[in-house]
């Protein structure tokens, strides 16, 4: 009865329509006379959930049989953007969804359109997580993610009329999340605060006790793999107070003291922190840190266990995946979990511990670094401390024996740096308690080797380290995002592209047809086509009309001085002093510019937010200026989130990647706009590097000093500085117009233009000139039509190596060991 009774994925419209309308009838309780593009996007995603499920199950059944190794993704951020469109392709049932869909009555793009975003993660780090995840389920890859279920993902941004960010909380599940399982079921309980006491019988054991309780429940997010049945898991945790709340306060009449435990509880997963690249103590965001771990490995230890191997097995079974430093309380914690419950000696559990973990680094820059006070620690974790200071000890220990007398190594690899108050360095804990050590692109490996783990790689060796350089997913971030190109790809290679989404170097074939014409004119014409979706994008969302025979220019990304978007805003106030210099005659000769800006900036990061304001305003003017606004014109397009990125990044025609040498870890925009045949301009940084050997130095735009150079040139700021007026006339001019009043407010931008008229730390003035010198080169280029289409095409060409599928394929070789599974 049981094998007649359970459903099987739908594949035909009848089916699909019958199960939309079936879930209106009955999820919804709706009718269908009144039924509006919201709820008919809940009905298509219900009845796509149903079919994902059966997956899903399936998935499970055949990982819980075999039990092979697995390997968990620990990440506090995962920005997975909508789910529908790529479940739908994933699932190769777009056709018929948009059919049935029609059937009913509405449009697929009207009701893809009614979905939220699900933000929960700041920039790059997070929606790396999120690819990662896309590419281990279509590469059939036992590979489960473990994150928070934050009831606020990253805040909505708002310009005020002055031009300043303001932030608005975003509550993404208002309106119900169709994609989450919650599992009531599946819950631990985390302890917080207490006492803990060591045994002191001989063992390394102690008894932590006391404190505060508070329950993890699981809600569970279906990740489907793309043309397989392989439907993974994202497991996100909620807090929720272990009772309700204190029913002798209650009775008592303190109803305050009553919900305040209930609050407290709730409040670990209420938001996530918009910050990246700062550290800084926060009692709740650690709060956090150890919630999930606690969670997240009592959940992976439960599901070992239900092997019924011995312990000591257990990094044959489970890799653990650090996203940064966030989860690197799962190291002293599975030490914890060893020693004071399962009794096992310091040697056999340190060995488990740093043959399970696996340690990617995202970021040199010092002050992204995370460090926790040790009275913090102490107060929230006291066990977790002891631990800590335990694996410090023996470490020094052994550090000692290779270098007898050397106390300034000991001091400089010591886990707790020195200060007022003491700090645990956990980029350190992180190395040294895991099996690898990894960056995200092949010259910030190299940095992490000489730089902040010089003295580790001198201690451990070389070969603990490592690089996986990034990735992106093709089917989000070419097939969803420019579903035209797809086609033209496809046709045109005469492959499905079930086969070259998954392939992706197999665009390689794309190579002979820059010589030929006609499909060069159905390239550009593609182009041209995603400029006129994102102008009316921009049209319809803020009333604004652009010019679509214009060069568009893009930098997207999150407001970082590193990432130097003032550059680009002084070198766009540059090109329209220019304009404003130039005869008719000449202006003629000009190819008429759009320049976009988008991204978030950490609420407070003041110069990031000034930085802004400048944009805004010097938006405001330009865009205004009839002697100039033909041929240069200015956005800053608001909440930048992964669906406006999605319109965005197919419509342009070069992109900007202009950070200082040596301080973005990789970048993955970079990436996304080559896909979509946007050309780059950039610093000879990150994943720029590898993008360029690939493509070719001659399809890229590169300009500005290199990494080996930035330590002498600040040190030459800080101490034979010379006047911007002397060293860059160009770049002075600029900065003396913002502080004239051009743009309005003279005094408001002073804080930011002396951040480069003193230390200019991420020297502007150093790259401006060759700065200048490419945006020119990529002027001239573009003129060539022609060449720079052949640009274009050889640029998507020669794009296979960054896909994520062949990036989890390294972890899961080089690191984790795992292998595909083939669910049938
Ligand atoms: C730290 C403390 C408190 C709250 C948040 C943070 C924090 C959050 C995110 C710190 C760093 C965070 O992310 C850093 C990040 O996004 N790094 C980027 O990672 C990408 C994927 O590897 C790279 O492509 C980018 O170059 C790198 O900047």
């Amino acid at each position: 009865v049981w094998k007649d009774c359970m459903r099987d994925v739908d594949t035909d419209v009848s089916s699909i329509t019958k199960s939309f309308v079936n879930h209106v009838q009955t999820s919804l309780a709706r009718q269908p006379y009144n039924l509006d593009n919201l709820g008919a996007y809940q009905a298509a995603a219900l009845s796509v959930r149903d079919n994902l499920l059966v997956n899903w199950n399936e998935t499970a059944l055949q990982y819980t049989r075999k039990a092979p190794k697995r390997a968990y993704y620990l990440s506090l951020e995962f920005l997975m953007g909508r789910t529908l469109d790529n479940a739908l392709l994933n699932l190769g049932l777009k056709d018929q969804y948009a059919e049935g869909v029609k059937k009913l009555g509405f449009t697929m793009e009207d009701v893809l359109d009614q979905e939220r975003d699900a933000a929960l993660g700041n920039g790059g780090l997070g929606r790396l997580a999120a690819c990662y995840l896309d590419s281990s389920a279509s590469q059939e890859l036992p590979v489960w993610g473990y994150g928070l279920r934050y009831k606020y993902g990253i805040f909505q941004q708002l310009i005020s009329p002055a031009g300043e960010q303001l932030e608005a909380p975003d509550p993404w599940l208002d309106n119900q999340n169709p994609w989450e399982l919650p599992r009531l079921d599946v819950s631990y309980e985390v302890r917080f605060y207490g006492h803990a006491e060591r045994m002191n019988d001989g063992t390394p054991r102690a008894m932590w006790t006391g404190g505060q309780e508070v329950l993890a429940v699981a809600y569970d997010v279906m990740i489907p793999g793309c043309y397989t049945k392989t439907t993974n898991n994202l497991r996100l945790w909620e807090s929720k107070p272990k009772r309700g709340f204190d029913l002798n306060s209650f009775n008592a009449g303190n109803y305050e003291a009553a919900v305040e435990a209930s609050n407290s509880a709730a409040a670990i997963t209420s938001v996530l922190y918009p910050n990246d690249h700062t550290s800084f103590g926060k009692e709740l965001r650690l709060k956090q840190q150890y919630f999930w771990t606690a969670a997240s490995l009592a959940d992976i230890l439960r599901r070992f266990k239900n092997i019924g191997k011995s312990i000591t097995e257990f990094p044959d079974y489970v890799a653990i995946q650090l996203n940064d430093t966030h989860p690197t309380l799962a190291i002293p914690e599975l030490m914890r979990i060893l020693i004071d419950e399962e009794d096992l000696d310091w040697a056999t559990a340190w060995k488990i511990v740093t043959n399970t973990f696996f340690y990617t680094n995202h970021t040199v820059l010092p002050e992204a670094l995370e460090k926790w006070p040790v009275p913090l620690l102490e107060h929230l974790l006291p066990r977790h401390l002891q631990i800590i200071y335990d694996i410090n000890l023996l470490f020094l220990q052994s550090v000692e024996k290779k270098y007898p007398g050397d106390r300034d190594r000991l001091a400089r690899m010591s886990l707790i740096e020195e200060g007022f108050p003491k700090q645990v360095r956990m980029a350190y804990l992180a190395c040294i308690g895991s099996r690898k050590v990894n960056g995200v692109a092949e010259l910030h490996s190299e940095l992490v080797k000489t730089t902040i783990l010089k003295d580790f790689v001198e201690f451990e060796g070389v070969s603990k380290f490592g690089n996986v350089t990034n990735g992106i997913t093709p089917r989000r971030w070419l097939d969803q995002c420019n579903p035209e190109l797809s086609a033209l790809i496809s046709r045109t290679l005469k492959v499905d592209k079930a086969v070259w989404l998954k392939e992706l170097t197999l665009l390689e074939k794309l190579l002979p047809l820059t010589e030929d014409a006609a499909f060069r004119t159905e390239w550009a014409g593609i182009k041209q086509r995603n400029k006129e979706r994102l102008a009316h994008h921009v049209q319809t969302t803020l009333g604004l009309t652009i010019n679509t025979n214009a060069m568009f220019d893009v930098q997207i990304k999150r407001l970082h001085e590193y990432k130097r978007q003032t550059l680009n805003i002084l070198g766009v106030i540059h090109r329209y002093l220019t304009l404003k210099n130039m005869s008719a005659e000449e202006k003629k000769k000009v190819n008429p510019r759009v320049v976009f800006f988008a991204g978030k900036a950490a609420p407070a990061y003041y110069i990031a937010k000034l930085t802004i304001r400048l944009i805004v305003n010097v938006a405001r003017i330009i865009n205004a200026d009839p002697d100039t606004k033909d041929l240069l014109s200015l956005y800053f397009l608001p909440d930048y989130s992964v669906s406006l990125a999605e319109v965005l990044i197919p419509a342009s025609d070069i992109s900007q990647h202009i950070s200082t040498a040596g301080t973005e870890a990789s970048g993955t925009s970079n990436m996304k706009f080559c896909l979509n045949g946007g050309l780059l301009l950039g610093t000879v940084d990150g994943a720029n590097i590898e993008i360029a050997e690939e493509v070719g130095e001659s399809n890229v735009f590169f300009f500005g000093h290199l990494t080996p150079a930035v330590e002498d040139l600040r040190y030459q700021h800080t101490y034979h500085p010379v006047p911007i007026e002397e060293k860059c006339p160009a770049l002075a001019n600029v900065l003396n117009q913002v502080s004239g009043g051009l743009f309005g407010d003279a005094h408001v931008y002073e804080p930011l233009l002396n951040t480069i008229r003193q230390g200019d730390y991420y020297l502007l003035s150093d790259d401006f000139d060759s700065y200048i010198a490419a945006l020119a080169m990529v002027d001239e280029a573009y003129l060539d039509q022609t060449e720079w289409v052949k640009k274009s095409i050889r640029t998507t060409a020669k794009m296979g190596k960054f896909s994520s599928d062949r990036a989890i394929n390294e972890y899961a070789e080089s690191y984790w060991n795992i292998e595909a599974q083939r669910v049938v």
